[in-house]
């Protein structure tokens, strides 16, 4: 008995010991790890089906809607240089004439089949929707405020019939909710007064209910996409929102939270004290991509991006530089091969409508993914060096690599590094296998692919199936010595 304990004891301290030693690695700037009570729950990624799952989504969508659909970055006639969902926080803006904008929500033309299907088509794995954005307005009749889509003409709830749509689909939901609410009598920036604390813990109550009330009546959404949680009222509550985070995985089991719901005692936020990633995947990647394999960490992360610069709600005009369809591809391409997911948003309109410049950015992607999402389901990275042309992407589990290629050079030849151990078995198109390419070996592991003809409308991808390599059946060539 006593002997079993001690045993108990001498593992559980090795593994304490062994995560140390990860934690130390993970930590560049932190030397020696510190004891945290509110800090990461793991070390290293989550191994589970569910989270493998979200792992090989590739593609997912956005959805930001809400009041502010109607204004739609307008506000008496002038343009709100902000982004559309921030409009409440102009200062030509009143509260209350915002928050009236309830009694305008009527989206009679709403159809959440027909979002799910050009979701679908799109080729989207999974659907991330505003439950409630910072203004505090709820898409679904939640019974802790009355202001929800109940109180709005349209009375119905928006989320469940969401739910049930994608569901339907296969593609797995995520409920998005902000923390920080604009509409909350007792949301806080800080907390420095008693009154303040008082206040904020109601507001902790308010949010926690809400949290248990969207899991329960939505219980097949896979996640929570946290947002609003900078500001340092909310930094302050780690013991608070660590409780909850449980609570709600507890509840929930395989519930997917990201790094950007909570902070450790010591306020540090996505990445605790000791540098280990808080939550299953780094939620940072808002509106930028990483460079390089070494930027994520070894960690799972997505990537979320708007159609122009910065704008997630509708907005009448769209500002900025306007992605077309194949930069996003690229996009998506770039995320997936480094590991992470692309996730487009989309703002539908106040009727209820997706625009057109969206759907027709969901049917070019869809129609390239028609062809193509072989190489982007399941893909992770091939830990090969990039080469000018494109990326390469990894199919988990399996000896196919994917060239993604979206730049041709002007000698058509597209240049490929392996690693030492491997080499190119077959090569061939994947949207036309017949069309099969006999490699030039050019060097120690590198080939030439030379495409027959030299100019491409569209990016397209080239399969690699790798063979064993390590009898090095290919030609010696000479190193020079130095
Ligand atoms: C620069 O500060 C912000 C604050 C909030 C930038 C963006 C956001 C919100 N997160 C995005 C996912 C949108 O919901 C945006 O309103």
């Amino acid at each position: 008995m006593i002997r079993k304990a001690i045993l108990v004891i001498a593992i559980v301290w090795n593994c304490i010991n062994a995560a140390n030693v990860n934690a130390q690695q993970a930590a560049a700037t932190v030397q020696k790890p510190i004891a945290l009570q509110h800090g990461a729950h793991r070390i290293g990624r989550r191994t589970d089906a569910d989270m493998e799952k979200w792992r090989a989504y590739g593609l997912g969508q956005f959805i930001h809607w809400g009041l502010y659909s109607i204004p739609a970055g307008e506000w008496n006639g002038k343009q709100y240089n902000g982004a559309s969902e921030w409009i409440k926080s102009w200062k030509e803006v009143s509260a209350t004439a915002y928050d009236s904008l309830m009694y305008q929500f009527n989206p009679t033309k709403f159809n959440a089949d027909s979002w799910a299907g050009t979701a679908k088509q799109m080729g989207v794995k999974y659907v991330t929707i505003t439950t409630k954005h910072h203004d505090g307005f709820c898409l679904w009749p939640s019974k802790y405020t009355n202001f929800t889509v109940a109180n709005s003409p349209y009375k119905k709830d928006i989320i469940g019939p969401l739910v049930k749509a994608y569901d339907k689909q296969g593609i797995d939901v995520i409920l998005y909710f902000s923390i920080m609410d604009w509409h909350n009598p007792d949301w806080r920036y800080d907390i420095k007064t008693r009154e303040d604390s008082i206040a904020f813990d109601r507001f902790k109550q308010f949010t926690r209910k809400q949290l248990l009330e969207l899991l329960t009546l939505y219980p097949t959404a896979k996640g929570l996409w946290f947002d609003g949680t900078w500001d340092k009222s909310w930094v302050k509550q780690a013991a608070f929102a660590d409780s909850l985070e449980k609570e709600m995985k507890a509840m929930h089991p395989g519930l997917i939270i990201g790094s950007r719901f909570r902070a450790d005692e010591y306020g540090k936020r996505h990445f605790d004290s000791n540098g280990n990633m808080m939550g299953d995947y780094e939620q940072g990647w808002e509106r930028k991509i990483p460079e390089k394999i070494e930027d994520v960490h070894g960690n799972d992360w997505d990537c979320v991006m708007t159609v122009p610069e910065n704008q997630w709600g509708y907005g009448r005009v769209w500002k900025g530089h306007i992605k077309t369809t194949d930069e996003l591809l690229e996009m998506l391409a770039k995320c997936v091969s480094l590991d992470g997911n692309f996730v487009l948003n989309f703002g539908p309109k106040p009727d209820g409508t997706l625009r057109t410049e969206e759907l027709d950015l969901a049917e070019g992607i869809g129609a390239w993914m028609a062809t193509n999402s072989e190489a982007i389901y399941n893909g992770e990275y091939a830990g090969l060096v990039k080469q000018d042309w494109g990326y390469y992407i990894k199919k988990t589990g399996s000896n196919k690599i994917y060239m993604l290629v979206f730049n041709v050079p002007v000698s058509g030849a597209l240049k490929v590094v392996m690693q030492s151990h491997s080499a190119i078995g077959k090569a061939y198109d994947l949207g036309n296998p017949a069309q099969n390419y006999v490699p030039e070996e050019i060097g120690t592991s590198a080939w030439f692919i030379h495409l027959r003809q030299q100019t491409f409308k569209r990016p397209f991808v080239i399969v690699l199936e790798t063979a064993d390599n390590s009898k090095n059946s290919g030609a010696q060539y000479q190193k020079a010595k130095t």
